[in-house]
């Protein structure tokens, strides 16, 4: 880290303190909760078969938030988000995906080792009306994965309309590794966002000239589309499947009463051994499985702090510096109510899950550095260009919508930007710019190296394939999964604001 950037930084807290207040502060949610808590929504658990085809509709359609009326939504095969998806390694599984929204999608594996042509990136465009129809060979260790759009500058409105769905990846193990398993009662998945509602109780989706600078974040949280639900739990260790859905915000995870809880798995696959933390970030599109403990029979709330990432203050207008680190009291997700009349299968935490070694280093064949810049040298007239108000989604081809690059360039479809070869690994160095940036790439998992100088927490020294990168961070990334120039891979900022602003870069495995 050079000296000049921590000094930056330090300046900026000072500089930006009284501002954080005032909008953190400032932020009230609008929408009527209604009285009392509702259940937590489980998805419909969808049990794939190898050969078997799994149909996904992503369709209009009209949804509850609150204590309001139904108001217009999109969802995957349901009203709001989608399925949760359940498939077997060494499975192929024949997909549909039905396209009935009125505009162009894809819908992305994020997560899923396999080749390009059935990833779901941009090129993978799926018409109105069309159906796309990938086989998908599962070939990768059980992990927990999820699915979404990903069409080239409209992605971030179209999974904030809601359009996400969860993946499990399972090998059958989990019993031997002693493991909650059952679906809906001691493994659920939590899939955690943040929205903001118009006053008819409407999702607002209008992002302004600094939602998109720093990514779009909501006033009021969501747990699987509700707010502040409550599920009744078994009495004994249950597996929460934590995925962050939001288009930008990083949530501070702790529970209410401060209790322990244990991380057994990240991104791509189990760690060693659970491992037990009070606190826990979760970036943009991360996932992590934890184990909490309910033996003791008492009520808990998960809750989140403030996002300790957000903005990036006036300095960034300048090129210097990251935003403050928030203080403020915590907000509740979601609640859990251990009923004894649930019978708890797993009352014990597993002692090992993974047998994962240090990563290789000197198996590198490359290195790479990509800059993250959220601003490229754009003056001033060139932002007051996209309009200080309301910005529209999907306006990738008006001149100033992509102002956010990597490496100095803005996403092309047409570029090819790295050439990996399949079976080798790479060490890629990933710098932020003016504040802390999601690293996502796809068809490929990676394991941390450093992040800010220092070695990963425990809790990420796994398989992964999203970095939350401060400064800057080195990633060991193994290609596995081929994709030709014509249809590359994508590597990308996963603020989707970000992303669908030029964030976002190409490569292939040959
Ligand atoms: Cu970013």
């Amino acid at each position: 880290m050079p000296p000049a950037r921590s000094l930056t930084r330090r300046r900026m807290l000072e500089l930006s303190g009284a501002a954080a207040v005032g909008i953190a502060s400032g932020a009230r949610p609008r929408l009527a909760r209604g009285a009392g808590s509702p259940p937590l929504p489980v998805p419909t658990l969808i049990e794939a078969r190898s050969g078997e085809p799994v149909t996904l509709t992503l369709q209009k359609s009209r949804h509850r938030f609150g204590a309001g009326a139904a108001v217009p939504s999109t969802g995957i095969s349901a009203s709001h988000l989608g399925p949760v998806v359940r498939v077997r390694t060494g499975d192929t599984v024949p997909f549909r995906v039905e396209n009935r929204l009125d505009e162009e999608t894809t819908l992305h594996w994020h997560g899923l080792l396999v080749p390009s042509e059935f990833d779901g990136g941009p090129h993978n465009t799926i018409a109105p009306g069309a159906v796309w129809t990938p086989e998908i060979a599962l070939r990768q260790p059980p992990a927990t994965t999820w699915f979404h759009p990903h069409p080239h500058g409209n992605t971030a409105r179209q999974v904030y309309g809601g359009l996400a769905g969860m993946m499990i990846v399972s090998d059958g193990g989990d019993q031997d590794r002693g493991l909650p398993r059952t679906y809906g009662l001691d493994d659920l998945p939590l899939v955690l966002q943040d929205k903001r509602f118009a006053r008819d109780g409407a999702l607002r989706y209008e992002p302004t000239m600094m939602d998109l600078m720093h990514g779009f974040r909501g006033d009021t949280l969501l747990v699987n589309g509700a707010i502040g639900p409550v599920a009744r739990v078994p009495a004994g260790v249950v597996r929460l499947r934590l995925l962050n859905a939001a288009n930008a915000r990083n949530f501070d995870l702790r529970f209410a009463d401060r209790r322990p809880f244990f991380v057994v798995a990240g991104d791509a696959g189990y760690l060693n051994e659970p491992v037990e933390l009070r606190r826990l970030v979760i970036a943009p599109a991360e996932r992590y499985e934890i184990l909490v403990d309910f033996s003791d029979g008492r009520p808990a709330v998960l809750a989140t702090g403030p996002d300790p990432h957000e903005g990036m203050g006036p300095g960034m207008m300048m090129g210097m510096g990251r935003g403050p680190d928030r203080v403020g009291p915590a907000e509740p997700l979601v609640s859990f109510a251990p009923d004894p009349a649930l019978a708890a299968a797993v009352t014990r935490l597993p002692r090992q899950l993974g047998r994962l070694a240090s990563p290789d280093v000197n198996s590198a064949v490359a290195w790479r550095t990509f800059v993250l810049n959220p601003m490229m040298g754009m003056g001033m007239a060139g932002i007051h260009g996209m309009g200080g108000g309301r910005v529209q989604g999907g306006g990738h081809d008006h001149a100033a919508a992509q102002m956010m690059g990597i490496n100095g360039r803005p996403f092309s479809m047409n570029r090819v930007d790295v050439t990996a070869r399949l079976g080798t690994s790479e060490i890629w160095e990933i710098v932020s710019d003016a504040m802390a940036h999601p690293f996502h790439l796809h068809g490929a998992s990676f394991r941390i190296l450093g992040n800010s100088g220092r070695k990963p927490p425990a809790e990420q020294a796994g398989w992964k394939d999203v970095i939350l990168v401060e400064d800057q961070a080195e990633i060991l990334v193994r290609f596995d999964h081929p994709a030709p120039p014509r249809m590359p891979f994508m590597y990308h900022c996963h603020i989707l604001e970000h992303e669908d602003h030029g964030m976002m870069g190409q490569f292939a495995v040959v």
